[in-house]
Order: structure tokens, then C-alpha cells, then sequence
């Protein structure tokens, strides 16, 4: 990779110089002060695929480390492409479920159990159905009139900013007016931290012809939630925050009033974001909606999050419109749009020269516990 050094009166002036030698897609890789102004070290975009070092500058001793540690790469991948092809000489059904469900966007360890459980003689189309029917059966769905609306109760819709909260709470308003009738519903806007967030509750309410209450906090929720107990279903608006915040732990303390939560997860996120509001919003919760189904290319990491947890799902929800795009979940719906969503062709799709890498992993996981119970060695067994 060949390094430009560019010094300029200001950043502006350098980022400009940088843009029209280097082209659009250059990298700047630093910068720093420089007597004339700014001094700015940037490569082209395309030569960041070739790395190279200045050996001239490393120590003898560095450079014999840098090489050892090239040496040990090469070895390991070698390792890995024998890993490969020897799980799939031996055993090519799992290694075709794990690829199957790492396509689909589940993760390693549902896919690793699952790949384990495989019955012995399945192979090809058959292992394949068997994996259907298993993720079919193990997605947690609630039961035909158990679900929240039917039930009734108090319940809070919880989850990450934008993850569809409000809308879906007007949805679920929706179908309650038209099972119960308005009178018999309540809404309570809780989200005491977005401007507007009232607001746009106010809307639904208006709309639907149901009460709306504002509750700031725990304390005016408590003292609201008696007013209202002739109502057959509350359903609680809460401010979304990112599941990092600590704010999204305190959400849980609605289980002390007696308002059940119910976890709203956009499909289509990141699977370690999903997993994130998993952990902080929905531990304890009654259920969880699957928000989003519309956007979600590869819902398999909202099916993985869900299918651990174990938290019924109750609703999936695939569009904006209210009260239309509420559902009641279909197991075999979800699990053959995630299956599905592995045959697509996009960049971020493994490719055959990927999977080495992921067997070269599963084999420096199965030997660094030769007696645990890792996949790849009972894969081998
Ligand atoms: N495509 C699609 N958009 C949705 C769906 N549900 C909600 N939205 C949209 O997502 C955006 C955010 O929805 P909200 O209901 O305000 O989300 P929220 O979780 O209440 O947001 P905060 O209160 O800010 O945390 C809005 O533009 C909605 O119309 C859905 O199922 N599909
Ligand atoms: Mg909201």
C-alpha cells in the first residue's frame, strides 16, 4: 500500500487535494499539525487490499516475530482447508446445516447445537427438512387466544429506539377496540424523553376513539394503573433507548406495578443488537413482537435471539400501516423467510473460499477442549 503525505494550510484545503489526486474513495489513514498547517497521510481506496511494511524500518528482531507469525498463518489456514475438507468428506450433512443456518444469519452456537443433533443417516434434501421442522417447532409462538390482546391486562412495549414501539402499540390498540370495544382500552404515554413522543400517541388515540394518559414516571405510572383497572387492556407507550443504556435495565421495574413487558425487536437488525436488547429489555419479559418483518432481508438472527430465549412471540409486524400490518406469528412463515433470506446474493454472503475459515475456528475449538462439547468434534465422531 503506497502512502501519500499531504501537507495543506488547513483541513479543508488537504481533504480537497487528497480527494482530487487519490480519487473519492481515498482513505485518509492520520493527520496531524504540521508548521504550514495540517499534514495528512492518505492511500487510495484500492491499494488498501495489499498491505505492505517498510523493512527497512523494523528492527531484525520485530522482523523475525512478523515472520513467525506469517508462518503460523499460513499454517493455521493450511490446518483449516484440511479441517474443511476432511468434515466434509466425513460428515457432509451437519457441515451442510451449519452452512445452511450460517447463510440464513443464525449464529454459531444455535448452529453448532443444531448441527450436532442432526440424526445419524440424514443426508442431503432430508437433513435439510429435518432442519426446517426443527427450527419450526422451536420457535416460541403464543398460542392462539393467549395472546395479549385477547388476555388482556397491562402491558408496556419496550425496546430499542425506533424499533416500532409506538406503532405497534396503535396496531395492538386497533385490534383491542375491535375485540373489547374502546371503552375498554386505555393508552398511557410513558415516554417522558422524546419531544413529540406524546404526541404522536395523542394521534392514535384520537383515531381510535380511546382514552390516552400521560404517567412522567415509575411513581405516576403506580398511581395511575388502579384509575384505570375497569379497562380490559392498558397498553403502555415507554421512551426506547439503546440497549447499552442503563435506562433500558430500568424498564424492567415495570414488573413491580404489575405491567407485563413486551419486547418490540426490529427484524432486520445487526444479530449482536438484537441479542443486546434480548439481554436488557426482554429478560423477564411476557413476550416479544418482531417488528419490521418488511425491512429484515435475513430475519435468522431475530429467529436465533428468539428461539435461546425462549420469549413467545406474539406478534411479527411488516409495515407502517396501522392497524393492517399487525399478524399473529406463523412458525413456518418465519423460518422459510429466513431460510430464505440465506440464498441471497449479497456481499456479505459467504463465498466457498470463506468456509475454510470458519472450519479452521470450529477446529481450533474442537482441540482446544477435546472433551467438551463442542460441535465439530461430535460432527467428526
Ligand atoms: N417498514 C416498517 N416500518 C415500521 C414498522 N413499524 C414501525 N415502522 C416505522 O418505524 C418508524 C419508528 O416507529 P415508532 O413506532 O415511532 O418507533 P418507536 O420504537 O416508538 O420509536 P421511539 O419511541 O423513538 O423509540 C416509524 O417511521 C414507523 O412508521 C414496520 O413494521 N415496518
Ligand atoms: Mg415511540
Amino acid at each position: 500500500m503506497s502512502v501519500r503525505v499531504f501537507v495543506a494550510a488547513n483541513a479543508r484545503e488537504g481533504l480537497a487535494r487528497v480527494r482530487s489526486e487519490l480519487g473519492d474513495a481515498a482513505v485518509v489513514l492520520a493527520t496531524r499539525p504540521h508548521p504550514q498547517g495540517v499534514e495528512i497521510l492518505a492511500s487510495a481506496y484500492a491499494e488498501l487490499a495489499s498491505p505492505g511494511r517498510n523493512e527497512a524500518l523494523e528492527p531484525a528482531g520485530s522482523r523475525i516475530l512478523n515472520e513467525l507469525a506469517r508462518l503460523r498463518g499460513m499454517l493455521q489456514n493450511q490446518l483449516a482447508g484440511f479441517a474443511w475438507s476432511a468434515g466434509r468428506r466425513r460428515d457432509p450433512a451437519r457441515v451442510a446445516i451449519l452452512q445452511t443456518l450460517f447463510a440464513a444469519g443464525f449464529g454459531g452456537s444455535l448452529a453448532r447445537t443444531l448441527a450436532a443433533r442432526l440424526p445419524r443417516g440424514l443426508e442431503g434434501e432430508a437433513a435439510q427438512r429435518w432442519l426446517r421442522q426443527v427450527l419450526i417447532r422451536n420457535v416460541p409462538v403464543v398460542g392462539m387466544g393467549t395472546e395479549p390482546v385477547a388476555t388482556g391486562g397491562s402491558f408496556a412495549l419496550v425496546g430499542s429506539t425506533g424499533s416500532g414501539k409506538t406503532t405497534t402499540l396503535a396496531k395492538l390498540a386497533a385490534r383491542a377496540v375491535e375485540l373489547h370495544g374502546a371503552g375498554k382500552v386505555a393508552l398511557v404515554a410513558a415516554d417522558a424523553y422524546r419531544i413529540g413522543a406524546e404526541a404522536q400517541l395523542r394521534v392514535y388515540a384520537e383515531l381510535l376513539g380511546v382514552g390516552l394518559h400521560a404517567a412522567r414516571d415509575t411513581e405516576a405510572l403506580a398511581r395511575l394503573l388502579p384509575k384505570l383497572a375497569t379497562h380490559r387492556l392498558i397498553l403502555v407507550d415507554t421512551a426506547g433507548f439503546a440497549p447499552a443504556d442503563a435506562r433500558a435495565l430500568a424498564t424492567q421495574q415495570l414488573d413491580t406495578l404489575g405491567v407485563r413487558r413486551l419486547l418490540v425487536v426490529a427484524a432486520g437488525q445487526q444479530g449482536a443488537a438484537i441479542e443486546q436488547a434480548f439481554v436488557r429489555f426482554g429478560q423477564g419479559a411476557a413476550g416479544c413482537i418482531l417488528g419490521k418483518l418488511d425491512e429484515a432481508p435475513q430475519p435468522g438472527a431475530a429467529l436465533d435471539s428468539l428461539i435461546r430465549h425462549r420469549l413467545p412471540l406474539a406478534y411479527v409486524t411488516s409495515g407502517q400501516r396501522v392497524p393492517e400490518d399487525l399478524h399473529r406469528p406463523n412458525a413456518v412463515y418465519l423460518v422459510d423467510r429466513a431460510l430464505r433470506g440465506g440464498q441471497l446474493a449479497t456481499p456479505f454472503a459467504l463465498s466457498p473460499e470463506d468456509w475454510p475459515l470458519v472450519a479452521g475456528v470450529e477446529a481450533e475449538r474442537s482441540l482446544s477442549s477435546e472433551s467438551g462439547p463442542s460441535a465439530t468434534s461430535r460432527h467428526a465422531g
